[in-house]
């Protein structure tokens, strides 16, 4: 929620982020930095007081408290490299300061004077001890490696940040600093907080991302420049191969970078309507796909780089989008129904990729979610396979399921694992069909049949359900649904079924050397009401 005032991501984590099934919100920096209108002011920290443009530390702490209620985790942006290029001023909290003296937290002993002239500022990215000991635009730079104070004092703010509930940090210029400063910072921390490390991979530079990944996460920016590179012209078929296109070096799988194009380098969305560019598409792929933790930029529309928040910080949204200069990028209807989709499909492997030619693509997630994207301009019809059960999907694209109705278009997962759908020549996406639970189709009246099944095993065996209608696999134990194990020993599945319907059906188990058990005849059977939900309890026999 980058440059957000406080009190408005409190409201926002209550009426939006929490309820659309967000994990986390990142906020700017909580800590008192320079004064000025520019978004920048606040990567100059001046002192540890926690109060900045956005609000002070008891309007931070009700912001994290109303996160938490809607169960939303916080990550604050925190700066360890540096604090001042401005020789001396006063801070929004009203601490006086010099550059290379913040009175009470550090003197001129306590910063890097690298030697380097004419003003020690970096030049040479390819020089590691320069980049780490020198100043980044002219910053003044922490003397993270020797100096205890600043370790200490660094570890203080931590600590700080932890104590009123904070989740976890961004690493602001981690480059800036050798992975082993902060592991040593992060070691004096009562507790271990999530940790995203700024690190830029620079082609042909000393310092690796990958040296950084024991101390957490890692944003290297290698996945947004693939990214835009497949959606801008170079054809998104190549992202099947995602985890080897880092400008030809592998981009490892831990250290994902996930900042997502903002809409300014690819194009820049209207603000009332849902448009179908390739910022959004981009999104989508993000948000679908396996690779790393995705992060969705919520901005604002800028005249000049330099720009401040609108609105003076406080941010507000319409409905599935923007106002007041907002761009609210995390209410857009195809984003949050991907938010919903990615919850749903958890860690399921990719499946069934297909791409007829580079630029359309389509690919499943497990037994709960199927995408397919379109970034040609000409339509796309075709007939899929998919790994999902037979069943009545919501297209969580074009709208969201909203108690228990599509508000987009409904889906009819029909025989044969197919699924069809058109593309008008005017979008630039197709729609992914939605997870199981996610959403049934309105047109399509289903009964929700629970079964809780108690069943002992043995670690990496599994207990699957199958029976004689399609949406049971037809007796095909390879067209079988998993049940839970979250539970155990009871294994639980809930499966749509059509009304008024008499079936027969065995619960198997699966080996792990892929044999399959049979529970002992006869065959179970059931009928499913007219409408709503029913529940069965067996156990295994
Ligand atoms: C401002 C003014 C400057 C002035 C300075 C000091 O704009 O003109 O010299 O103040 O008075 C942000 C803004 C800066 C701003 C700064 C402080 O972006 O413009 O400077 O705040 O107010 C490298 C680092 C990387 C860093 C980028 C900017 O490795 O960590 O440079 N990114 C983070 C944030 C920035 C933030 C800072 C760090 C500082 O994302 O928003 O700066 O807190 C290659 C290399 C990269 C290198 C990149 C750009 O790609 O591989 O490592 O990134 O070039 O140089
Ligand atoms: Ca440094």
């Amino acid at each position: 929620m980058f440059e957000w005032n406080w009190d408005s991501i409190a409201a926002e984590c209550t009426n939006f982020i929490g309820p659309a099934g967000y994990g986390f919100v990142q906020v700017s920096p909580p800590q008192e930095h320079i004064q000025g209108t520019q978004w920048w002011t606040d990567y100059q920290p001046v002192s540890y007081i926690l109060t900045s443009k956005r609000g002070n530390q008891a309007q931070f702490q009700n912001m994290i408290n109303t996160c938490h209620a809607a169960g939303v985790k916080v990550i604050s942006d925190t700066i360890w490299n540096h604090m001042t290029g401005i020789s001396s001023g006063t801070g929004v909290a009203g601490s006086s300061f010099t550059m290379f003296n913040y009175p009470g937290i550090y003197q001129m002993s306590d910063f890097h004077f690298c030697g380097l002239e004419p003003n020690n500022i970096i030049v040479n990215y390819d020089n590691r001890v320069e980049v780490q000991t020198c100043e980044l635009d002219g910053l003044a730079d922490l003397a993270t490696d020797t100096d205890d104070t600043v370790r200490a004092t660094l570890a203080a703010y931590g600590n700080h940040l932890i104590s009123l509930g904070v989740d976890g940090f961004r690493l602001d210029s981690a480059k800036h600093m050798a992975a082993t400063d902060i592991a040593n910072i992060l070691s004096r921390l009562t507790a271990k907080p999530y940790i995203t490390q700024e690190v830029i991979w620079g082609a042909g530079e000393p310092i690796q991302p990958s040296e950084y990944v024991g101390n957490g996460d890692v944003q290297e920016f290698r996945y947004t420049t693939a990214l835009q590179n497949a959606f801008l012209g170079g054809g998104i078929s190549s992202l099947e191969n995602l985890d080897s296109m880092g400008a030809g070096s592998p981009v490892p799988k831990p250290m994902c970078s996930s900042r997502i194009m903002t809409p300014s380098e690819a194009e820049t969305p209207s603000t009332s309507t849902l448009p179908p560019n390739t910022y959004i598409t981009a999104t989508i792929f993000s948000l679908a796909h396996s690779y790393g933790t995705p992060t969705i930029l919520s901005s604002y529309s800028y005249a000049t780089t330099d720009d401040g928040a609108p609105n003076g910080g406080a941010g507000v949204c319409s409905a599935t989008g923007g106002a007041d200069g907002w761009y609210c990028q995390h209410r857009f209807v195809a984003i949050t129904g991907m938010v919903g989709f990615r919850n749903q499909v958890g860690s399921a492997a990719i499946t069934n990729w297909v791409s007829p030619q580079s630029e359309q693509i389509a690919f499943g997630r497990g037994s709960a979610g199927f995408v397919a994207i379109n970034n040609a301009d000409s339509a796309w019809t075709t007939t899929f396979t998919t790994s999902l059960p037979n069943n009545a999907y919501c297209d969580v694209i074009s709208g969201k399921s909203s108690g228990g109705v599509c508000t987009g278009s409904g889906y009819i997962h029909r025989l044969e694992r197919s699924v069809h759908r058109y593309c008008s020549s005017t979008e630039r996406y197709c729609n992914p069909h939605g997870a199981a639970g996610y959403g049934k189709s309105g047109t399509s009246a289903v009964v929700a049949v629970s079964w809780s099944e108690e069943a002992t095993t043995t670690f990496g065996e599994n207990i699957f359900l199958v029976g004689s209608i399609s949406q049971l696999g037809s007796w095909d134990p390879d067209s079988s649904l998993p049940l839970s194990a979250a539970t155990y020993p009871i294994w639980t599945i809930t499966v749509d079924l059509p009304p008024n319907t008499s079936f027969e059906y065995k619960f198997i188990r699966k080996e792990t050397d892929g044999g399959i058990v049979w529970e002992s005849d006869p065959n179970r059977s059931a009928t499913t009401n007219a409408s709503g939900s029913q529940s069965i309890s067996t156990t295994w026999r």
